[in-house]
């Protein structure tokens, strides 16, 4: 039996481990919090899924060369308390970035920012400060020296590519779900030409890749427990080149959503204009100056995208019989799907307001 202890050994941390219990509601690695004795940090230890993240190397690079470049930045700015402001990684005694156990799974370790938070409900005000962070972020993050950082999975944010892994599922249907979903499935179809826009952009030159994080879900950002002042994005597994409007439009879908992800009552999912607008303006505020105005435009494009693609894919798994998502029961990614589209038709009924709000700025 593989003890957590053991792995925690492994590592080069300080103090003594005084418990090791599970952290969060990641749908894709486990996460525990090592609490140790006294005044010692307290650390997350984490089972990286290597079935999604196939090289786990490759991964563990890119975290560390943009954790080292956005402290290096932030140093330079003289910026108080900035091992709460960026995440690090503990190597292991034999100062790798990761441990393999004997079972063949990978393990990593980071220091837990003391006294933080993350939200699921956000205010107007939190959201201001949300998005002035994933700017910052982004900023920080535009001068990152070559080589490219690796894609940790190859075309996570492509809707071309995620619609043929869709439709290959609807077509082998592999455990006969198909019967239930067909409105869905000719929900999406209906719309999927027009949400492969930014993939062809970018072929004919006019829309331009950028670092980004790719997981900007409304919880991925902590904040100071008693002050609310923002500390630091977290989750960069998939920090690689993509569309701003992509890491624009994963916010939206998470923090914008007045319901959860997964809610069973579709009467509390809508969107929330107050939040895309305090959040839009903090964005805008740190990064307007390097985007295109066409970018800046196609921002509110971006809500809809992320929220069909985020639909598409957990319709996907369900087709597939729940492969890539954890999932509490057998309808979950079905419940998912409903939520996520619930709230496509929320953005597409608050689209033109967007584009009002944006091009006022
Ligand atoms: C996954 O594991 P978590 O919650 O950080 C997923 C995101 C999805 C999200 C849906 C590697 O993120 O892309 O948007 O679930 N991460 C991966 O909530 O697939
Ligand atoms: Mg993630």
């Amino acid at each position: 039996m593989l003890d957590l202890k053991d792995i925690v050994t492994e590592f080069a941390i300080e103090g003594n481990v005084e418990e090791i219990a599970p952290l969060g509601a990641g749908h894709i690695n486990d996460s525990y919090m090592v609490r140790t004795q006294g005044e010692t940090p307290d650390y997350v230890l984490q089972r990286i899924n290597h079935h999604i993240f196939t090289d786990v190397n490759a991964l563990q690079n890119n975290i560390k060369r943009v954790t080292d470049h956005i402290r290096q930045k932030l140093l330079q700015k003289n910026e108080p308390d900035v091992s709460r402001k960026v995440l690090s990684i503990t190597p292991t005694r034999r100062e790798a970035l990761y441990y393999r156990s004997f079972d063949g799974s990978y393990w990593r370790m980071m220091p837990y920012i003391a006294n933080s938070k993350s939200v699921d409900d956000i205010s107007p005000e939190l959201a201001f400060l949300a998005g002035r962070a994933f700017g910052n972020f982004q900023a920080m993050l535009a001068d990152l020296p070559a080589p490219p950082l690796v894609e940790t999975i190859p075309n996570f944010h492509n809707m071309e590519t995620r619609l043929v892994t869709f439709r290959a599922a609807v077509k082998n249907d592999p455990v006969e779900r198909l019967k239930k979903v067909e409105d869905i499935v000719a929900d999406i179809e209906k719309r999927a030409d027009k949400m492969c826009k930014a993939e062809l952009l970018h072929r004919e030159g006019k829309l331009p890749k950028r670092i980004n994080h790719c997981d900007t879900k409304v919880n991925n950002i902590l904040f100071d427990k008693d002050t609310n002042e923002v500390l630091c994005v977290v989750d960069l597994d998939t920090v690689m080149p993509g569309f701003v409007a992509s890491d624009f439009g994963d916010f939206m879908r998470t923090g914008a959503n007045n319901g959860k992800e997964d809610d069973e009552n579709l009467e509390n999912v809508f969107f929330r204009m107050d939040i895309f607008e305090a959040y839009t303006k903090g964005y805008l505020q740190t990064v307007q100056d390097s985007l295109t105005p066409f970018e800046v435009m196609l921002l509110p494009f971006g809500a809809k995208l992320l929220t069909y693609m985020q639909t598409v894919r957990f319709i996907t798994d369900y087709l597939n019989g729940d492969t890539y998502y954890k999932v509490k029961h057998p309808e979950h990614n079905l419940q998912r799907t409903k939520a996520q589209l619930k709230l496509l038709h929320s953005i597409e009924d608050s689209y033109t307001k967007m584009l009002e709000f944006i091009s006022h700025l």
